[in-house]
Formats: C-alpha cells, sequence, structure tokens
C-alpha cells in the first residue's frame, strides 16, 4: 500500500469513527488500511494514486452497468438542473413506482426509502402491525440492514469482525427475533410449529449474499412459503442485493415464489442511496397515511436517486439477453478460477449464481453459516492482498459477495485469470 494511501485513512480517522462510514471498508479481516477511491469508470475502480483495478465489488452490487455509465449519469445531470429534493411528490416517484410493480408482480404497492436499511425496518414494522404479533423469523448470516430487530446473528460486517450482534440493542427487543440456520427447513417448521401465534414475519435473502454467497437448496424457499401462508405469517424477501441482478426483476420471478412483502435497494438507485419495500396492497396500505403503520423520510424518492434508478431500470429492461451473457461469463471465470486452485493444491470451492460468486477456502460445500465460517479467512486475507496487487478489487472479507457488470469485459477475465495466477503462485 503507497504512504498516500495510509494519510487518507490517518486524516479520516482524525475525524470519521473508525476512520469509515460503513465497516466493512476498514479491511479489519483482511488487515492492512484501506485504500482511498478517487473514482471510477465501466469495470475499473482507481484509488488516490491513479492505480486501476479491475473492480467485483461493484459498490457492493449497485454498479451491475458499470460505474459512472453515460445515461446514467446524464440523467442524473439534467435533473440536478432543477433542483435536488422537494419534500413533496414528483412524477418521477411515479414513474419508478410503476417501473418496479411492472417488473415484480407480488409488489402492488411500493414505498421509497433512502436505503435498504430503512426498507427492511419498515417491513418488518408493517409485518408486526399488520398481524398484531411481535416476534420475527431471520435466518444466521443474512444481513437485513442494521435495524435492531435484525442484528441478531447477522451477516456482512457482524461476521465480518467476528461478533455475535450489537450492543445497544435492548434484550426485549432482540428476544423477539429468532435467527436459524439457513437452508434448515425442518428448524423452520419446528419454530414454526413452536411460535406461529406470536410470529409476524418470516424475513429471508432468497440467495443469501452477506456470508459469501449461499443458494438456497431445493426446497427450503418453497416450503417457506407454504409454512408462512398457512400460518398467516408475512413472508419477506429481502432482494436488496438480488432485485434486478440477475434479470429484469426479482429473484422471485424466476423461482416463481411470491412473497407477501419484497424489499429493494441497490440496483434500483443506480448508485444512489434508494431503499424499497413493496408487495401485496392489503398489507401495504396499512403505511400511514392510509394505514396506521408509521414511515416517512425527508429523501424518500428523492429526484436524484429517482433518476438515476429509472434511467437504470430502463437500461436493464432492455438486456434479456445480455443477463445471460453476463451469466456466461461469471460461470467461465469461476470455473477457470476452481482449476486455478485445484492445480495449486488449495482447497477453495466457489460458490456462483448468475452474476455473484464467492471464493471461500475450503472445500465446502458452502451451505450455511455455520459451513461458511469453517473457511480459512486469513488464506483469503492473503489471496485478497494478492489480488490487489495484481490489479483486482475484492470484497475485503471472506463473507461477502463478489459481482460482476455487464462492463466487464473478456480481457478483464483474462487479466483477472492472470493475477489469481500469479497470486497464487505466491500464497
Ligand atoms: N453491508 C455492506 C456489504 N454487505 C457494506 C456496505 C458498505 O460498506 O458500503
Amino acid at each position: 500500500m503507497t504512504k498516500i494511501n495510509e494519510d487518507h485513512f490517518a486524516a479520516a480517522s482524525g475525524v470519521i469513527a473508525g476512520g469509515v462510514n460503513s465497516p466493512v471498508r476498514a479491511w479489519k479481516s483482511v488487515g492492512g488500511e484501506p485504500i482511498f477511491v478517487s473514482h471510477a469508470k465501466g469495470s475499473k475502480i482507481y484509488d488516490t494514486t491513479s492505480k486501476e483495478y479491475i473492480d467485483y465489488v461493484l459498490s457492493w452490487g449497485p454498479m451491475i452497468l458499470g460505474h459512472a455509465h453515460p445515461e446514467v449519469i446524464a440523467a442524473i445531470c439534467r435533473t440536478a438542473q432543477k433542483g435536488t429534493s422537494f419534500g413533496a411528490p414528483t412524477d418521477a416517484e411515479t414513474n419508478m413506482a410503476r417501473l418496479i410493480c411492472e417488473a415484480i408482480p407480488s409488489i402492488e404497492r411500493v414505498r421509497m426509502t433512502s436505503s435498504g436499511t430503512e426498507a427492511t425496518m419498515t417491513a418488518i414494522r408493517l409485518s408486526r402491525g399488520y398481524t398484531g404479533r411481535n416476534m420475527i423469523i431471520k435466518f444466521d448470516g443474512c444481513y437485513h440492514g442494521h435495524a435492531d430487530s435484525l442484528l441478531i446473528k447477522a451477516g456482512s460486517g457482524i461476521t465480518t469482525l467476528g461478533i455475535p450482534g450489537s450492543a445497544g440493542i435492548p434484550e426485549a427487543m432482540a428476544r423477539l427475533t429468532l435467527s436459524l440456520p439457513y437452508n434448515d427447513t425442518n428448524a423452520l417448521e419446528k419454530a414454526i410449529e413452536c411460535y406461529a401465534a406470536d410470529l409476524a414475519a418470516v424475513i429471508v435473502e432468497p440467495v443469501a449474499g452477506n456470508m459469501g454467497v449461499v443458494l438456497p437448496q431445493e426446497g427450503f424457499l418453497k416450503k417457506m412459503r407454504e409454512l408462512t401462508a398457512k400460518n398467516g405469517i408475512v413472508l419477506i424477501f429481502d432482494e436488496v442485493i438480488t432485485g434486478f441482478r440477475f434479470s429484469f426483476g426479482g429473484y422471485q420471478n424466476l423461482i416463481g415464489i411470491t412473497p407477501d412483502l419484497t424489499c429493494l435497494g441497490k440496483i434500483i438507485g443506480g448508485g444512489m442511496p434508494v431503499g424499497a419495500v413493496g408487495g401485496k396492497k392489503e398489507i401495504m396500505e396499512r403505511l400511514a397515511p392510509m394505514g396506521d403503520v408509521y414511515q416517512a423520510g425527508t429523501l424518500s424518492g428523492n429526484p436524484l436517486a429517482m433518476s438515476a434508478g429509472a434511467s437504470t431500470l430502463k437500461i436493464l429492461k432492455t438486456k434479456a439477453a445480455a443477463f445471460a451473457l453476463l451469466t456466461d461469463q461469471v460461470n467461465g471465470l469461476c470455473r477457470e478460477m476452481e482449476k486455478l486452485f485445484s492445480q495449486r493444491g488449495i482447497a477453495a470451492c466457489i460458490n456462483q449464481i448468475f452474476s455473484m460468486f464467492t471464493v471461500f477456502f475450503q472445500e465446502g460445500p458452502v451451505l450455511d453459516l455455520s459451513s461458511a465460517l469453517k473457511s480459512n479467512a486469513g488464506l483469503y486475507a492473503r489471496f485478497f492482498h494478492g489480488m490487489l496487487q495484481n490489479g483486482v478489487w475484492l470484497a475485503p472479507s471472506q463473507f461477502e459477495a463478489g459481482f460482476l457488470s455487464f462492463a466487464h469485459t473478456d480481457r478483464d477475465i483474462d487479466r483477472t485469470l492472470d493475477a489469481c495466477f500469479k497470486t497464487l503462485k505466491n500464497l
């Protein structure tokens, strides 16, 4: 790492708590000090010394079109000329809501927020208000933002830092959240049998992306839908990461399972701060001002975010064939990397689905948090630094997802494989 980057972190640490505005960025689990970014374009991100990296973090998922896509930037600039926040309704919000409702049929009504955390927090409150019950089920290693009810055995920074949860959450609150092993249908069945009358919601990442990528096993989500429907429990799909990442719509469109509520974020903001909660009209209309469940936000439906999001979604709508090609490209990358690991005799397994992947340093399979935690995080850290030195920017944690964009080229893939080859030689 260059002296210049160290200076940036030292300066930040003097005024920002921990030097970062979100914990995983601090590189605590891979060691060293975080590289500061100056700009990004397409598939590349640049540090403050102008060193170029091929970016597989993509702002943790949103930049599916690549960084600074010209149409998205033009839309933001046009909008900015007319004012950046009104705190009053605009047609841009209706336009955005229409795009979402058309793409994801389970969403009959939507409410925009400024982050995924606000979306999941609202979904939980709404479920509690709607059912008149208090308890919720989540799954170990799933991360649904940092609202109190959802930080129990959470993935992302909580898993990265190896901490059980967060201080500051009243025990009485924590007791209302049951966290079960991901993919464990029996545990879910038992918990619902025991607590059905008290359960307001089951919330799940239908593809887990915050303990590394973990795929739902056959029948897990289907059974979840059956059990929740049978017991009057609201099923919430957290599609903040998966929404519009695999196709124009949610992962739910592809698997034919209809949740009651869906949380969105990331891609629908085109790189601007956005979240959304949507679902059945009957539940959504419990939100104030029509209903008795309160939720609000000065910057909700912000014009800049709406223009970046709508222009991103409009471009994605035209990319049905390109989504398939992107998956082929990621498949190719992951299979070639697997070969390199095996040639070097390094135990690694790659979980991949469409354009999301994680290299776990272990034999696998990785099906839940406890199996993810068996990974050799120290080896991941050395791999991360080696790749970085060779111009590839991966997530600074074993327990996060990698992403590709439509801007990644075959040359990027070749360069990544070359970086991988060089890194593994010295691992
Ligand atoms: N929680 C995010 C990853 N799953 C990290 C957010 C950030 O640091 O920007």
